[in-house]
């Protein structure tokens, strides 16, 4: 395949620079403890995410037990889930949050 097919390849080949980061899901885990208003503010303070969208990615977790938040470099998912994790902990709710590669 030349760098002229494929524009990824291109990126990668042409200058590391430019080459685009590995990117990382930040996913937010189910529990039967944690109050739903408490994820929801959670979703629109950490993720800045209107009321409509939280409560539609809090119910996602809720049904099928995880959904993601957001997909960021690795850096910015780190430091997003362990404020979350840090604030659910201060709050004393059991919310879990981890990040997983998005690709
Ligand atoms: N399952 C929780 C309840 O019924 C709500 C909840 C949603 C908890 C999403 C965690 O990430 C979560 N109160």
């Amino acid at each position: 395949t030349s760098p002229d097919d494929d524009p990824d390849l291109a990126i990668e080949t042409a200058d590391p620079e430019l080459a685009k980061p590995p990117m990382f899901k930040v996913v937010l885990h189910n529990d039967d403890y944690t109050p739903m208003e408490f994820v929801i503010e959670v979703l629109q303070e950490f993720f800045c995410m209107e009321h409509e969208k939280a409560v539609q990615i809090m119910l996602a977790v809720h049904t099928q037990g995880k959904a993601t938040c957001g997909i960021f470099t690795r850096d910015i998912a780190e430091t997003k889930s362990y404020q979350v994790n840090e604030y659910a902990r201060e709050c004393e709710h059991p919310l879990m949050c981890d990040i997983e590669a998005a690709d």
